[in-house]
């Protein structure tokens, strides 16, 4: 367990060699500490709230500025100092040894937020962001998490709440009146507004496999049958030779990973080996490591050798389309160098078709294009949450809470039976922002943290 009460110190920028360097320090003990070893024009401990100081750190170890920041106005809520320093390691390192030989300790990874989220400077979901906005694989991601940190998620979760509170209020006057039958709750308003609710937290909780999209980023995994020109695909797409090609199929082995970024998305693009098909079946079970592959993926190009025909991969793609139905598909037309003047084939139904020449890289900026339309359209509907796990998972928990008490409702059953549902809708509500919370708990949301976080 670790204590709250001590003064915690870290490095919140990255380390390494830079024009710039920032420590925190944070606690009761902050302003002293910090004051004893900063030299500077007044004293530290007397410095006004949220005002920057100039001056010497220790014995001569660097020129700094300090930031003073006082309770409960700071980042965690505590007394905070920044010191900024010239960021070199040595630097770096002689202010941390200066501060734990002065009483701080060193911060654990995730602290300061940690401080910030049992000080109520942010909710669990604003911790998720903070969390979201550090590793965001998109600049649509690291958008929508700032919007989630700002709060937008938090008053939609609690303007429920207060809903739910009022009518679960009126319903408990309600039996005190039992006897004479009085209804406080309008019986059709609060069923839309139960409705309402369910709508909103099936389209948040929906969300979550976009959200991940932003989050994370986009993966694209490019299969087909040995020799289609995957990898000679796979290094167009990425705009140098990462990939060994060779007329001889079965080059690649094993999967490669690589990421591009095309408007604003990161794109992880992994090229695999290919796929036999042997008399009839296809070899795809065998070989699991690509199975697995196009399971997680946001979309799958397929890539058909055209010179063998648009319809060569047909098989193929029934087989992936019939395993994975509802991974994205789209089919990558290669060779089309070869290929003649035919039509695509239309029977591929409305998958996607891109012609290209991986060679003379021909169409593959179009291909580009296209999986950024495909990342812009899967998370077209996010604005400004980015669901995870944790609480899709609660969503749908407080949507089946919702629904219990509509059904209640719709079916005119006593006060008491529908407060009960919305009595764990409320207490679902609470754990989505982290009114209840457990140190287990914490200790997940903050395992994605880094030290100086
Ligand atoms: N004419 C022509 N040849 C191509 C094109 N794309 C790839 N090739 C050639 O096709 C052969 C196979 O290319 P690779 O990129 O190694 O194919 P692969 O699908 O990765 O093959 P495996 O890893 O063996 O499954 C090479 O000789 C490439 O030069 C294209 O658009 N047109
Ligand atoms: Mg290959």
């Amino acid at each position: 367990m670790i204590d709250q009460r001590e003064t915690i110190c870290a490095l919140a920028t990255p380390p390494g060699t830079a024009g710039l360097a920032v420590v925190r320090v944070s606690g009761a003990e902050a302003l002293s500490i910090c004051g004893r070893l900063f030299k500077g024009r007044g004293a530290l401990s007397d410095a006004a709230a949220h005002t920057i100081h100039y001056g010497w750190w220790g014995d001569g170890i660097d020129s700094v500025t300090a930031s003073v920041f006082r309770a409960p106005h700071s980042y965690t809520g505590e007394d905070v100092v920044e010191i900024g320093c010239h960021g070199g390691p040595f630097v770096v390192d002689q202010i941390i040894d200066s501060l734990t030989s002065a009483g701080a300790r060193v911060a654990e990874a995730g602290e300061f937020t940690r401080r910030a989220f049992l000080n109520s400077k942010l909710d669990l979901t604003q911790v998720e962001a903070v969390a979201d906005v550090i590793h965001a694989q998109t600049r649509a991601g690291a958008q929508t998490a700032a919007r989630q940190l700002a709060g937008g998620f938090t008053r939609r979760l609690s303007e429920l709440r207060q809903t739910l509170l009022t009518a679960l209020g009126y319903l408990e006057v309600e039996l005190d009146f039992s006897e004479e039958g009085y209804e406080f709750v309008s019986r059709p308003a609060f069923l839309e507004t139960l409705r309402q609710a369910t709508v909103d937290a099936t389209r948040l909780a929906a969300s979550a496999q976009s959200a991940h999209i932003l989050r994370s980023g986009f993966y694209c995994a490019v299969v087909g049958y040995p020799n289609a020109g995957k990898s000679s695909l796979f290094n167009a797409l990425l705009g140098r030779p990462r990939a060994i090609v060779s007329h001889i199929a079965g080059t690649t082995r094993d999967y490669l990973e690589e990421s591009l970024v095309e408007d604003g998305y990161t794109i992880h693009l992994y090229d695999t080996a290919g796929l036999r098909s042997t008399e009839d079946t296809i070899e795809l079970l065998g070989i699991q490591v690509t199975s697995s592959l196009i399971e997680q993926s946001n979309l799958v190009l397929v890539v058909n050798d055209a010179s063998l025909g648009f319809r060569h991969s047909d098989a193929l793609i029934a087989d992936i389309q019939s395993r994975y139905p509802t991974v994205p598909i789209a089919v990558v037309q290669n060779k089309s160098d070869l290929s003649g003047t035919g039509v695509l084939a239309s029977e591929l139904g409305n998958i996607a078709q891109i012609p290209t020449i991986a060679l003379s890289e021909q169409g593959v900026s179009e291909l580009r294009a296209y999986i950024a339309a495909i990342c812009r359209e899967s998370t077209a509907a996010i604005h400004d949450v980015l669901i995870n796990q944790r609480q899709a998972h609660l969503l749908r928990v407080l949507i089946g809470h919702l629904e219990g008490a509509s059904g209640a409702l719709a079916r005119e059953e006593s006060p008491d039976l529908i407060a009960i549902d919305l009595r764990s809708a409320v207490r679902v509500l609470g754990e989505i922002t982290g009114e209840t919370w457990n140190p287990d708990l914490l200790d997940t949301v903050f395992s994605r943290f880094c030290i100086g976080k």
